[in-house]
């Protein structure tokens, strides 16, 4: 049954979770020469936690370049994801992946990826799989705006309907690719209106309503159990942060500041508080524990070795 309350937990989880791995990673704590850029998830935290709360463990999750939300929305254990973008040896790939290439098979998380939709036919390989041994396994594939306009997405969206597999095509509309805006890469008005082309359900969705999400992916995950079609939906939302920490910022106005009025987290707050679902006194309790436990997280990656340097030569190719 729908558990509200984990699900607000699982938002503050990785709000408070990016907020301290930005200012870490602004420290030079997250071995940023190394590992590469970071990618916050805040002002998206809806659409990872609305999705995952459908699934069941053994189900498999796609990310992206910005996928530590989607980690954590599947069960990710939050030490050993700080750990990971810490490069230590404790981390969910032993600190050879960092913050893009997070990967946790144990949980269905199959992996976080630099390469702009690159996880889009690697969910027609986890669903092609499911089908095949004839589980009921179902994949997400999260991927942005500008990961729809790669070939793969055409390519993955056309087969994954023409044997019916068991995939949910979760597009993550937050209006930019970098510094692109995404009216000047898509022709039509709406991503999710290109499933008709292959012959899926297609949807649009407010991706800042948890709920919404929760309810749409649902629907979607059920016909997917069915094996009776895909689904391609598209959730409209916005990224708080610069693309990475290593560009700057280039939406100007008032646009940002707009969009944080329509913070996923406070709405689903005030539904919580209004429904009586939840008291003022329960949602301060709830942030400290979260609070506490990125802390604690934070001092198990510190204190957490890194990978002994000819092993990690061995295996990571660095030159
Ligand atoms: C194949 C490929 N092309 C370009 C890049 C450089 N790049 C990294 S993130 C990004 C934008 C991705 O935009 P979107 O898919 O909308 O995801 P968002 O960052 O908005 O979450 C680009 C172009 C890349 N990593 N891989
Ligand atoms: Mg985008």
């Amino acid at each position: 049954m729908l558990n509200k309350i984990n699900m607000l937990r699982s938002m503050y989880r990785i709000r408070f979770f990016e907020e301290k791995a930005k200012k870490l990673y602004k420290e030079g704590m997250m071995a940023g020469d190394s590992l590469g850029a970071l990618h916050s998830y805040i002002g998206e935290e809806a659409i990872a936690v609305g999705a995952c709360a459908t699934l069941k463990k053994g189900d498999y999750v796609l990310s992206t370049h910005r996928g530590h939300g989607h980690c954590i929305a599947k069960g990710g254990n939050i030490k050993r994801i700080m750990a990971e973008l810490q490069g230590k040896e404790t981390g969910y790939s032993r600190g050879r992946g960092g913050s893009m290439h997070l990967f946790a098979p144990e949980i269905g998380f199959m992996g976080g990826n630099g390469i702009v939709g690159g996880g889009i036919p690697i969910a027609v390989g986890t669903s092609y799989s499911a089908s095949y041994r004839e589980t009921d396994q179902v994949t997400i594939c999260f991927f942005g705006d500008g990961a729809a306009t790669q070939g793969t997405f055409h390519e993955s969206l056309n087969i994954a309907s023409l044997w019916k597999l068991p995939v949910i095509f979760v597009c993550e509309n937050n209006l930019y690719a970098v510094t692109t805006p995404v009216s000047e890469t898509i022709s039509i008005p709406n991503i999710g209106d290109r499933a008709c082309a292959y012959g899926m359900p297609g949807k649009v969705v407010d991706g800042n309503d948890v709920l919404q999400v929760y309810e749409t992916v649902l629907e979607a995950v059920n016909r997917a159990r069915a094996k009776e079609w895909p689904t391609l939906i598209e959730c409209r939302t916005y990224r708080w942060d610069p693309h990475c920490f290593v560009i700057p910022e280039t939406r100007g106005g008032d646009e940002i500041k707009d969009w944080k009025t329509k913070d996923p987290i406070a709405r689903f707050e005030k539904i919580l508080l209004d429904e009586g679902a939840i008291t003022g006194e329960q949602v301060g309790k709830i942030r400290s524990e979260i609070i506490k436990e990125i802390d604690e997280a934070e001092e198990f990656a510190r204190n957490s070795p890194y990978p002994d340097v000819v092993e990690f030569k061995r295996e990571v190719d660095v030159y």
